[in-house]
């Protein structure tokens, strides 16, 4: 046997020198955009719809073929703007359980009461039959969400709102740049919304969005953005501040330039992990449908012990040590979490599956090769010599 097939955590050398952690944001070059950063310090116009952020707004709703967005300081703060503006304050809205934590909160926030729904397991987005299955009469509308960066099944989503006269609303924030036949995403259902969080694909540092077609919840969304503000300083609704500042406006006009080239490139590392990871027992990855060109937020990997001979902790402990970091996202189901107690007791199955089975894997926009490979090494070798990793990292949690 080689030495270097020896995994780390058994005495092998490191597959990488330096950590490759679960996100490694790509941000412009000061010099670009420092001119027009300090013009608005200048001017002292810094916030509240200022000239930078009514461009990068142009500049998003051309990119989705939208009529206008709504830019907004976070994922999360677009996502509440956005159920308020589709009239959402009360009754049941339907949401996936696999899917991170804020997707339930903003309609609990809303004062509405989350539903969850089971997931599909190729995708690991909302099941529309399960969807289907849960509607009452107290439901307003279906929150899905767009998990990794695979879109859901608009289509049959869509259709399920006509059908029973619900708001079609999505939780895009995974999925900026992902397209679906061909469209990017941002002009699907009712409204979607994004995070530009610095953890995702596309960066602003914080901030996010509201896309839509419909102008007149646009507008909705533009004063609940701004406290509710309508005419001067009467307010029609109560509203938050989710204002987006012109130094995170700036950011994205610049990212936009070069986004292009990083959604190809994490469709390429995407396919090299599949290509490298498919042949392995025991590994089971997402299957977006071909139509789909996701952005792939991160590379969904669902671990089953008995063929791959170790469970998703292991799998977890053994990558670290060979300077591999990936993440349990999600690791607990919503229907799980201890704020939604009443609905423990559903049972969701493909959403346990997948919450207590899956590490998610990191792509960068500018990820390498290398990189990539060593990630699917890593898979090889731990699936090698599965039995000794399970005993050193037992050791490791003994003497811990
Ligand atoms: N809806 C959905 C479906 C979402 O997934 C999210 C957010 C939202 C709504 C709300 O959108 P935002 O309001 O966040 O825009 C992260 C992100 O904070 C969050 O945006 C994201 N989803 C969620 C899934 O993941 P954590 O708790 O995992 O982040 P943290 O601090 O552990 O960082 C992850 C990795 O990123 C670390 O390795 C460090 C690295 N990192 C982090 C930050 C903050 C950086 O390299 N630079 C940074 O500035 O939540």
């Amino acid at each position: 046997m080689r030495e270097d097939d020896l995994p780390t955590i058994l005495g092998g050398a490191r597959l990488s020198e330096r950590p490759l952690n679960i996100v490694r944001p790509t941000f412009p070059r000061l010099e670009r955009f420092a001119d027009r950063f300090q013009a608005a310090l200048a001017s002292g116009v810094v916030t509240n719809q200022g000239p930078y952020v009514r461009e990068f707004e142009t500049a998003l709703a051309h990119y989705m073929s939208v009529p206008g967005v709504v830019a907004c300081n976070n994922g999360q703060s677009a996502l509440l703007v956005m159920l308020r503006a589709a009239g959402i304050d009360e009754g049941e809205v339907i949401v996936p359980s696999y899917t991170f934590s804020a997707t339930p909160h903003a309609v609990r926030w809303c004062g509405a009461t989350p539903v969850f729904a089971d997931c599909d397991e190729r995708t690991f987005c909302i099941d529309s039959v399960d969807v289907e299955r849960r509607i009452t009469p107290r439901t307003r509308a279906i929150l899905a969400v767009d998990v990794y960066g695979i879109a859901c099944d608009y289509a049959a989503l869509d259709a399920i709102g006509k059908r029973h006269g619900l708001k079609v609303l999505y939780d895009s924030a995974p999925s900026f740049g992902t397209r679906v036949g061909g469209r990017p995403v941002g002009a699907f259902g009712d409204a979607q919304s994004f995070s530009f969080h610095a953890t995702k694909a596309f960066a602003t540092m914080e901030g996010g969005c509201v896309a839509s077609r419909d102008e007149g919840l646009l507008r909705r969304a533009a004063e609940l953005r701004n406290f509710g503000q309508s005419r001067g300083t009467d307010c029609d609704e109560p509203g938050i501040n989710a204002k987006m500042t012109e130094v995170c406006a700036l950011i994205g006009l610049e990212q936009l330039g070069s986004f292009g080239a990083a959604v190809r490139r994490r469709g390429e590392v995407a396919a090299r992990y599949r290509r490298g990871l498919a042949k392995l027992p025991g590994i089971r990855l997402a299957e977006p449908p071909s139509i789909q060109e996701p952005v792939w937020l991160y590379f969904p990997v669902i671990i089953a012990k008995a063929e791959f001979g170790l469970d998703r902790e292991e799998v977890f402990r053994a990558l670290a040590a060979e300077n591999l970091h990936v993440r349990k996202y999600f690791d607990i189901p919503c229907h799980h979490l201890t704020a939604y107690a009443g609905a423990k007791r559903e049972s969701l199955p493909r959403a346990e599956a997948a919450a207590y089975h899956v590490v998610a894997l990191p792509v960068y926009n500018d990820m390498t090769d290398e990189e990539a490979d060593h990630f699917v090494r890593a898979f090889e070798r731990i699936h090698r010599h599965a039995a000794r990793v399970a005993q050193a990292v037992a050791k490791m949690s003994g003497a811990a």
